[in-house]
């Protein structure tokens, strides 16, 4: 299958995070991208292109216009301020706050499109943010046009973006501007397969009154891990959307066996669903070795995912999210494609 990648990615880089009470250096690197670029050249996976360029008219449809607005606006409005370094929020509106206001100041406007500390800018963020969704784009297209599949090497990843805020790494929710994009050209069904560590929160707030897109998620229990807030079993869709939004939160310590019992079981709900497409949130951070994370999956177990979903039998676009042991992220991420390919 082929890959499309920018080096545009390059110029973000999350610097710094709060962890465990420290401030310690981000885990969402740039040379995560490098790694999965370098391990599809090196097995051969196929050609790798850069992106063609799209505006924001699909993304307008899942995410709102003033969101989408200010996100290009951060970065000068923080050197206006003479400030250098990440422009990060550190103020949330929680209950009791007023979550409707968009204070005119930069900082204030930071937490309001936020839920967290995990969306610094730096001078080539936006950059990064637009080439990642041009990326999604460019590969949805291709399946669009018979591909068969594709793969988004999209950075920064985007499954915690909800409609009108940011977090978790992620500012444009790229799965989600891809189904949209799917249902504005005539599909009648899409399904999201989101397979991160995490849940995606964003991907679940943006469709879960919808029928037409069907999201499933397989993550850490919130219970016990980020975003804690969302990604509960009994969230299962609201309104025509209710049934249509799967969640399969898993404890700590989950490793294959059960892991894939909750993917089969998610892939069967996909098949009674029968979508057009399927879009996978493929996150690689279900790895053992992966730094923030508790599960357990090992390399040989990602070219098994690949085949569940090549089984499917769907067109299906795959679309970057996280993945955090580096040097492994680039083997673990391309098992997933070489198993699909060769199932
Ligand atoms: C993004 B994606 C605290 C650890 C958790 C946010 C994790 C975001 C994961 N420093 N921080 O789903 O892989
Ligand atoms: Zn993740």
């Amino acid at each position: 299958m082929k890959t499309v990648f920018s080096p545009r990615h390059l110029g973000h880089s999350n610097q710094l995070e709060l962890m465990a009470g420290a401030i310690v250096p981000g885990f969402e690197l740039p040379s995560r991208a490098q790694y999965i670029h370098d391990r599809i050249v090196e097995v051969g996976l196929g050609e790798i292109v850069g992106p063609k360029e799209f505006d924001l008219s699909i993304a307008a449809r899942v995410h709102a216009q003033d969101f989408l607005d200010f996100l290009p606006t951060v970065y000068q409005r923080w050197k206006a301020l003479g400030r250098d370094g990440t422009a990060l929020a550190y103020t949330w509106p929680t209950r009791g706050l007023r979550g409707d206001v968009v204070p005119e100041c930069l900082d204030g406007a930071l937490g309001h499109y936020s839920f967290d500390a995990g969306c610094g800018f730096v001078e080539g963020t936006w950059d990064a943010i637009k080439s990642s969704h041009d990326v999604m784009m460019t590969a949805a297209e291709m399946v669009k046009n018979g591909a068969g599949s594709a793969y988004a090497l999209c950075r920064p990843p985007g499954h915690h973006a909800g409609s009108n805020f940011m977090g978790g790494y992620c500012y444009i929710n790229n799965a989600a501007v891809a189904a949209e994009y799917y249902i504005a050209n005539g599909a009648k069904r899409v399904s999201i397969l989101d397979v991160d560590y995490h849940h995606g929160n964003g991907t679940q707030q943006i469709f879960y009154n919808r029928a037409d897109v069907q999201v499933i998620n397989i993550h850490g229990d919130p219970n016990q891990e980020y975003p804690y807030f969302l990604g509960y079993r009994q969230e299962t869709g609201a309104g025509e959307g209710e049934g249509f939004n799967i969640n399969y939160p898993l404890r700590w310590g989950t490793d294959w066996a059960t892991w894939s019992d909750a993917l089969k079981d998610g892939v069967k709900k996909l098949e009674a669903y029968g979508p057009d497409v399927v879009i996978v949130s493929l996150g690689v951070d279900t790895f053992e070795k992966d730094p923030i994370s508790h599960f357990k999956l090992k390399t040989e177990d990602y070219p098994k995912i690949g085949a569940i979903v090549k089984a499917i039998g769907k067109p299906t676009l795959f679309v970057q999210e996280g993945g955090y042991a580096v040097a492994d992220i680039g083997i673990n991420a391309v098992g997933v494609l070489t198993g699909y390919e060769e199932a």
